[in-house]
């Protein structure tokens, strides 16, 4: 791959750099100082769920390496790092007692990242839900998002102020779809009715969670949930393909979106999911209490998708929107008759498409809907199979797809979205859910067995954006000062 999109253009100083990651993707230490098995611990451990019978126990051994983590990047000149809390840590059983161990370990990270002059970003769910919620029914049962902001209350009591935002969940396309429909995310699950319980109790619990978090910290505590909103076409202007895009973004978008930013669940989708369920699981008051003023809305951007009636009610195993391969059973509930076409390349790793102006579509499309609502990528970046050869990582196709990516971002704003910081997909190599370790997504490479981190050409060339704001040519690549 190459370039497709010019060089040289100049962020303001107040546009927030940083990158991300998730617990159960670095951490490690599965079983030290009174964590208990989330979910993925178990999903992990089930043969055939994850590649190569992966799973987080070791991962990037992240528990026992925060000085060099912060320290390399201090050295990347982050402005901020987006880190998730791993419920099972800090509350093991996901329901009673707190676990000190676990509460002082983000304590000493988010000091460390203080100290190095990095603002923490915390996510309190990225998938790993305590294994004894699941055993109660997990996020088909309403229970757990009372649970859910009992854990925010204590996280945010515990790390007070030094927040600098908070990001109630990660993603809850993939936990509830994922989790609960095509099954190929932990829980595992395949019953349509309880991803759309979960749905619901997933945008209940990020209402009652922020409102725990306001409680404690103040009515103006920053508070944001981080979406995948999916970029999908119609494969043509027939008025049956346009349907099969109406379909999906219901299903894939608009059940989050309204109720969080707009206190009302769209109503195409009592009609898309009638043979399913009823929807009675959604209680008087639910909307009221998870409509929560956003601070800023995380977007997660890697790739794009196109649809047409088709039919089969199941996927076909090609790339979804989101990139993930549709499943034998379909994760997208309702969306009856609905085929994912491929994508025309170039294509990452992962097989997804790539496709930067699909970025600059989804801001401005999110900004029209939302003028007064701020945005920030909080994921975008690319797998690969990178290697390292005499100390080097010479990844040019993450640095052409983050080179790309980031002027989509500047030409989204150009054109009056209101875009505040972008954080790149991942600091780390890490272990990537039902791949494991096989595909790489950082800007830093670790190998797994020493644990040895090595920033790569794409870290670099991040680390100029950051003290620049400025796109520097993906060919050019500076060596760090020591
Ligand atoms: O690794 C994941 C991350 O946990 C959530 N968003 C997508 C990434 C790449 O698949």
């Amino acid at each position: 791959m190459t370039t497709t999109l010019p060089s040289g253009r100049q962020f303001a100083p107040d546009f927030l750099w940083g990158s991300a990651t998730a617990s159960y993707q670095i951490e490690g230490a599965a079983h030290e100082d009174g964590r208990l098995p989330s979910i993925w611990d178990t999903f992990s451990r089930t043969p055939g769920k994850v590649l190569n019978g992966d799973t987080g126990d070791v991962a990037v051994d992240h528990y026992h390496r925060v000085p060099q983590d912060v320290a390399i990047m201090k050295k990347l000149g982050l402005q901020a790092y987006r880190f998730s809390i791993a419920w099972p840590r800090v509350q093991p059983t996901g329901s009673g007692e707190f676990n000190k161990l676990g509460l002082d370990f983000y304590v000493d990270l988010v000091d460390q990242l203080l100290a190095a002059g990095i603002k923490p970003v915390v996510t309190l769910y990225h998938w790993d839900l305590p294994q004894p919620l699941e055993d109660e029914g997990g996020w088909a049962n309403r229970e757990t998002a009372y649970l859910f902001a009992d854990y925010a209350r204590k996280v945010a009591e515990t790390l007070g102020d030094k927040v600098f935002l908070w990001t109630t969940l990660n993603e809850p396309w993939c936990s509830a779809f994922l989790g609960y429909a095509s099954g190929v995310h932990a829980p595992g699950v395949m019953d349509d009715e309880a991803a759309l319980k979960a749905v619901h109790h997933l945008n209940l619990a990020h209402g009652l969670a922020a409102r725990a978090i306001k409680d404690v910290l103040g009515q103006d505590t920053p508070i944001s949930i981080t979406l995948n909103t999916h970029v999908t076409r119609a494969a043509s202007d027939a008025p049956e393909d346009v349907e099969a895009k109406r379909q999906i973004d219901t299903i894939a978008n608009e059940v989050f979106l309204r109720p969080v930013v707009e206190g009302v669940y769209p109503p195409e989708v009592f009609a898309d999911t009638a043979h399913i369920t009823d929807w009675s699981f959604v209680q008087d008051g639910d909307l009221e209490l998870i409509q929560v003023p956003l601070e800023v809305l995380g977007i997660n951007y890697y790739s794009t998708g196109r649809v047409k009636r088709g039919v089969a009610a199941v996927g076909n195993g090609e790339p979804g929107p989101d990139g993930h391969k549709s499943a034998p059973h379909t994760p997208f509930v309702g969306a009856t008759n609905v085929e994912f076409l491929p994508q025309p390349g170039p294509h990452t790793a992962m097989d997804w498409n790539i496709e930067p102006l699909g970025l600059t579509e989804l801001l401005l499309d999110l900004s029209k809907r939302y003028p007064s609502l701020p945005l920030a990528i909080t994921e975008n970046g690319s797998a690969w199979y990178d290697t390292v050869v005499d100390g080097r990582v010479h990844d040019q196709e993450r640095v052409d797809y983050l080179h790309d990516h980031v002027e989509a971002v500047g030409q989204a704003m150009d054109a009056g979205a209101d875009v505040r910081g972008y954080f790149v997909w991942s600091l780390l190599d890490n272990f990537e859910w039902a791949y494991g370790y096989d595909r790489r997504f950082g800007v830093v490479h670790v190998d797994y067995d020493t644990q040895v981190r090595t920033i790569k050409d794409s870290g670099l060339w991040y680390a100029n954006l950051v003290a620049t704001r400025t796109i520097a040519p993906s060919t050019e690549i500076t060596p760090l000062a020591d």
